[in-house]
């Protein structure tokens, strides 16, 4: 009988960290955390339609529990999952203002986690893919309580970062700078399973283009150029299709496996755009660049990018490296 295949994410991250030995476990043990606080709120996600139909006939669920919001629900579960292990100095999340410290009682370690707990929860509501976004950065403050300069690290400083997208399957894609590796949940044994190893970005690139389209008449008239030369199409072989779900990890992971170019721009009253650099666009972008793609403010590499508030937005194209080179390029024209 063929010996089993079932890699579980767990081995996966033991035995990558089997490479460094000097590896203390701690950072093997954070990546681990994230991946059950990822089966929590996966179970949550994919209980909403039906808590929330429950739900309607009060303000209590099923178990009698108050209906949160899926934002502070899985916030609180990727907190709780890690704020008593002690490898973590403190945590940043999109849902909270400050920087979320770990509780006195418990140690601190060494690492910093950032996240966006639930990205395009509003999406939800309609059965769209929404997803969790991750960056782990090493402390650099000689505080044992994490600081603000502790978090507020240049994104090509990052030890990992992933992200979970909870579609018509849960899939948790994460890179240690070791290539980008894919895993699929198995409800039935609870279990991410290895389902897509070291993930490449298509090349030579495929003529997809990912934007809001809508938002058109408030481009620069660079960026209005940009998607102008996708949509003729000429010099890639032919035209572009475009790709919008409005969801930014599910249009990322498409990304990611059928390639092309996600562009979030800058407009004329928001020219920073509206994603946000330190855990979504940095994250995505390392693995961007680990799976052979490039991610771009427009201007320079996301990762290069040094951050100077733990919110800041920033412009975003990302995917295939040779269409990122080309926006960059018009770009850069003015
Ligand atoms: P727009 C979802 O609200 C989100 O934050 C991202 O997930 C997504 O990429 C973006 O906003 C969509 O924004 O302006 O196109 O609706």
């Amino acid at each position: 009988m063929e010996g089993t295949s079932i890699v579980t994410i767990e081995r996966h991250i033991i035995e990558a960290e089997r490479k460094y030995p000097e590896a203390s476990g701690a950072f093997s043990n954070i990546l681990t955390d994230m991946a059950l606080a990822a089966k929590v709120i996966s179970r949550q996600v994919n209980m909403a339609g039906l808590v929330d139909i429950l739900g309607r006939v009060g303000r209590s669920n099923v178990q009698g529990e108050a209906v949160q919001k899926l934002d502070v629900f899985a916030q609180d579960v990727i907190y709780q999952a890690m704020d008593h292990t002690g490898h973590l100095c403190c945590m940043v999340s999109e849902e909270q203002e400050d920087l979320m410290p770990i509780p006195e009682v418990f140690p601190a370690g060494d690492y910093v986690l950032l996240f966006d707990p639930l990205d395009g929860s509003s999406n939800i509501d309609v059965n769209v893919s929404i997803g969790t976004i991750f960056s782990i950065h090493r402390k650099i403050s000689g505080e044992t309580r994490g600081t603000l300069d502790d978090c507020l690290q240049v994104g090509r400083k990052q030890l990992a970062a992933g992200y979970v997208v909870y579609g018509s399957s849960t899939m948790l894609v994460y890179t240690t700078g070791q290539g980008v590796h894919g895993f699929t949940l198995d409800p039935s044994i609870g279990e991410f399973l290895l389902s897509h190893e070291n993930i490449q970005i298509p090349n030579p690139a495929t003529r997809y283009y990912s934007a809001n389209e809508a938002r058109y008449p408030h481009w620069e008239p660079a960026m209005q150029r940009v998607l102008d030369r996708f949509r003729a199409g000429e010099e890639w072989g032919g035209a572009f299709s475009a790709r919008y779900i409005g969801s930014l990890v599910a249009d990322f992971h498409r990304t990611l496996l059928r390639g092309g170019i996600f562009m979030y721009p800058g407009d004329r009253s928001n020219p920073n755009g509206k994603l946000r650099l330190l855990y979504e666009s940095s994250p995505l972008a390392f693995i961007a660049e680990q799976a052979g793609g490039r991610a771009s403010t427009g201007t320079e590499d996301i990762l290069d990018v040094v951050p100077t508030s733990l919110h800041q937005r920033t412009p975003l194209f990302l995917g295939s490296t040779e269409f990122v080179d080309e926006a960059e390029r018009i770009l850069k024209q003015g």
